[in-house]
């Protein structure tokens, strides 16, 4: 059993659903900052006893043990931060969450600039608990809180020409010492894309959260990308601009090395890493975890996503 279970607020701080309800089709017209506390949905929060967030169980999550707590925030990938799975817990402090808006452009009819809290208002945010598998070969289970992207993406009344969505992670050197190193690891700043089948795939979430609390800076606060069939770096983190497009757009890890890591990025045990292999993962965690175990097709995820793939080569659209 992981350390950390998902954590139960008292009786008393939980709002009766029919209140939750009438409240929120009452503040859906217009965003006031208490009326969105009131919602539970104040993804900024830095004091502890504010980070609490409201999130309804999704029958799309996994019933494998969960990591811990402290695996799922001291393990991570954020260059911004620096190359050790350790520096994103030591410096992602630095980062400033709040404000943080993000400026939605493209082929849409209503181009914006939006604040994370106004974004949120009026969804549900739900509990998704996903593998999660990084192209290193390692793996967790992560109890995410979040909306997903589909919901979002009608919000912005998208015009039939965009075929695909771009992602942009924060640029902001002074914060992300990551990003003031003389020779980049990466160019900054980060970006992903989807196709938008993809980005409008049930799985598909934006995350606010871990654990049924406000998402931690390492994490990729105060908004992440959840794609849970791709390989972990298609999970953009801390996100300042979406864009509806309609060629293929460029993607991080593609730019770096693209014959190492394709567009697509999903996860497949019969299509090698050029260095090496993805038929097997280590489970990150003691115990009964940190075992190596067989990688499954699209992570698990086959049943629900494998039509969105049907004719393509996989070996050549890796
Ligand atoms: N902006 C940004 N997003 C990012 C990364 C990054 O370096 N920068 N790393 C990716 C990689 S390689 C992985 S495996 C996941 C890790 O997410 P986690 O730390 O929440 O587990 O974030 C992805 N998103
Ligand atoms: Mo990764």
């Amino acid at each position: 059993m992981p350390s950390y279970r998902y954590p139960v607020p008292p009786a008393s701080e939980i709002t009766p659903r029919n209140i939750f309800l009438n409240r929120r089709s009452f503040i859906t017209g217009g965003a006031s900052a208490i009326a969105l506390a009131a919602s539970g949905v104040n993804v900024l929060a830095q004091d502890q006893d504010a980070r609490k967030l409201n999130a309804v169980a999704s029958a799309l999550s996994t019933d494998e043990a969960q990591n811990s707590y402290e695996d799922i925030t001291t393990y991570n990938n954020f260059y911004e931060f620096g190359v050790d799975k350790s520096d994103p817990a030591r410096y992602a402090n630095q980062l400033t969450t709040d404000p943080w808006t993000i400026k939605v452009g493209g082929l849409v009819n209503n181009p914006r600039e939006v604040g994370i809290e106004e974004l949120l208002t009026g969804y549900d945010l739900e509990e998704r608990v996903y593998r999660l598998r990084c192209v290193e070969g390692w793996s967790m289970v992560i109890p995410w809180v979040g909306i997903s992207l589909a919901s979002l993406i009608d919000k912005f009344d998208v015009q039939g020409s965009a075929k695909y969505v771009a992602f942009e992670t924060l640029e902001r050197p002074s914060e992300m010492p990551g990003q003031r190193a003389i020779f980049p690891v990466l160019p900054w700043p980060y970006v992903e894309g989807l196709r938008m089948d993809e980005a409008k795939h049930p799985l598909t979430i934006l995350a606010v959260g871990l654990y049924g609390e406000v998402l931690p800076k390492q994490n990729g606060a105060p908004v992440r990308l959840v794609v849970p069939w791709k390989y972990g770096f298609k999970s953009i983190k801390s996100i300042v601009a979406i864009n509806f497009v309609e060629e293929e757009p460029t993607a991080t890890w593609h730019k770096q090395a693209p014959r190492e890591y394709g567009f697509y990025s999903n996860v497949n045990p019969n299509v090698d890493h050029p260095r090496w292999s993805q038929k097997t993962e280590r489970r990150i965690g003691g115990g009964l975890f940190n075992q190596r175990i067989d990688t499954q097709m699209f992570n698990g995820y086959e049943e629900q996503v494998g039509s969105l793939y049907e004719n393509m080569d996989l070996t050549k659209f890796f």
